[in-house]
């Protein structure tokens, strides 16, 4: 079993003598002014919910792009601060953006253009050539900024994500001594989605220059390979799961991403969780109600409308349970300045109060949707107090609020209803499966959660929880870090 301890003792015998850096597009601490004052934000991303309990056992630089209003001014003359502000434990080196870069690298190319590509929920994918560019430039931002930091250290670059599929190469250019893996958090299409991307060699070229490329499931690996093997000029060996290109390999290989359970389970400890629980009873009027719950960003793949739409016919099927089941859904606002985003977030909106005017009675209202970007206590509290939670995405690399929702379970109940459609589902056996996007069926499950007897809510969420608390995020991250000590690293 992995944990923090186990990780810890593994990097301090294997890679003392390493610079460990990690560089995302998203940073994990956000500084932002409210009114005079200045404010430490956790943003809503699985990616920093993963990474950053990593992070606080190695140590090391995380380069991110500062992104928060007071950021420029909670860093050092190098664009360091020490994080988390309460308890620092690692190093943000935070990297600057003009307003022109971030629309056309972060919300053009990466979000209307790789997003939609690698994710299959029938939004177009958007290419613009003024964002391609700005999408090198700004790689190559990156890239410095970790060349930087190096200096001339010996190093494991470990890059996250869509938003940095070049930096690898652009890195190597200049120091190929230093070792780099990329996570690709997302899923990877198969070859005939992904070709329609007019960039695709450059992207497979930027990401062969990695020594290790993990995705989640096994699945992505093998469409990844093939988009090679068919794409460019490359030897793939499906034996041993590499790539050759111009004398270089890449091995590609499935790491599924979990969170910290040990430290979510003792969190739904405290006494806090209780009076925050109190106050959400209160103020969604949950008293002697089952709940179901849902807490995502608000994202076209995460498949919300799919899932009031099922809520809806619930209730139609099931008129005896009106007045007794409310569904709370939270959502973090995200990239809203891209049109299908705001358009997913007005659907929403509207979803809810059509349902609420079919339904509601007196003080009752069959859903409850919160938007806002909420503390990890409420959501916690919300995981706990659920009867049921229900993950719906059309299309999900893993899906980290079903791993939360088990190892927020300390009391051994509570049925998470899970799409089909994400990672997750492929560990996560005992949930209720679901495909978003057959309603009636999704209805159906929603009365089977509510309805299964509590001996085997019990037993399938043992289960579930053996597989989280052992399938850790501790787990994630050795795994990555024993395949990378594999690597030599040659002397300059
Ligand atoms: C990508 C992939 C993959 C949500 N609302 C709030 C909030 N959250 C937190 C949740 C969870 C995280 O955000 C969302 O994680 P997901 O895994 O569900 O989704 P993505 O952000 O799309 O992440 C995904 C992940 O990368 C990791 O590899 O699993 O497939 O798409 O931790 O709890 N957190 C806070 N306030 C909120 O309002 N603080």
């Amino acid at each position: 079993m992995w944990t923090k301890e186990t990780l810890q003792s593994l990097i301090k015998e294997k890679m003392s003598d390493y610079l460990f850096i990690v560089v995302s597009n998203r940073e994990p601490y956000i500084h932002t002014y409210e009114g005079e004052e200045t404010k430490c934000i956790f943003p809503a991303s699985g990616m920093v919910t993963a990474l950053d309990p990593v992070m606080k056992s190695c140590g090391g630089v995380w380069v991110a792009h500062g992104s928060g209003s007071a950021d420029r001014e909670t860093v050092d003359e190098k664009g360091h601060v020490r994080v988390p502000p309460e308890d620092p434990r690692y190093t943000l080196r935070r990297v600057w953006l003009s307003k022109e870069e971030e629309n056309k690298y972060y919300y053009g190319f990466s979000n209307e253009g790789l997003w939609p590509l690698c994710h299959i929920a029938y939004t177009r994918p958007v290419f613009r050539r003024e964002d391609w560019e700005a999408y090198v430039a700004v790689n190559q931002k990156f890239a410095d900024a970790v060349l930087e930091e190096i200096g001339g250290r010996k190093a494991f670059v470990f890059i996250q994500d869509y938003h940095l599929a070049l930096i690898s190469r652009m890195i190597k250019e200049k120091n190929p001594n230093c070792i780099t893996a990329q996570f690709w958090h997302i899923p990877w299409p198969n070859r005939e989605a992904f070709r329609v991307c007019p960039w695709q060699d450059d992207i497979l070229h930027g990401m062969l220059g990695n020594d290790l490329l993990g995705f989640h499931i096994q699945y992505h690996c093998n469409n990844f390979l093939d988009t090679v093997d068919r794409g460019i000029e490359a030897k793939v060996d499906y034996e041993r799961f590499q790539v050759m290109r111009g004398g270089k390999t890449t091995l590609v290989k499935a790491f599924p991403i979990s969170v910290d359970y040990s430290d979510i389970a003792e969190q739904c400890g405290r006494p806090a969780i209780e009076a925050e629980t109190k106050r959400l009873i209160k103020e969604y009027d949950l008293r002697g109600q089952i709940v179901g719950f849902g807490a995502d960003r608000i994202d076209y793949t995460k498949g919300i409308p799919d899932r009031l739409r099922a809520i809806d016919i619930f209730f139609e099927k099931n008129p005896q349970y009106q007045g007794k089941v409310s569904f709370v859904q939270i959502g973090a606002l995200s990239r809203i300045h891209i049109p299908q985003y705001k358009e997913i977030n007005d659907e929403i909106t509207r979803m809810a109060v059509d349902i609420n005017y079919k339904y509601a009675t007196g003080h009752w209202k069959p859903v409850h949707v919160a938007k806002g970007h909420f503390g990890r206590l409420t959501l916690e509290a919300m995981y706990k107090l659920s009867r049921f939670c229900v993950v719906s995405s059309l299309h999900d690399g893993m899906n980290l609020v079903s791993k939360e929702f088990v190892a927020a379970r300390t009391d051994g109940d509570g049925v998470l209803i899970l799409s089909r459609f994400t990672g997750a589902s492929r560990e996560l056996t005992d949930a209720v499966a679901v495909n978003p996007y057959a309603a009636d069926d999704f209805a159906d499950a929603v009365k089977t959660a509510i309805e299964m007897p509590p001996e085997e809510r019990q037993k399938r969420m043992a289960r579930m929880r053996e597989t989280v608390a052992r399938n850790n995020i501790y787990r994630w991250a050795a795994k990555i870090i024993s395949e990378l000590l594999k690597f030599e690293f040659k002397e300059i």
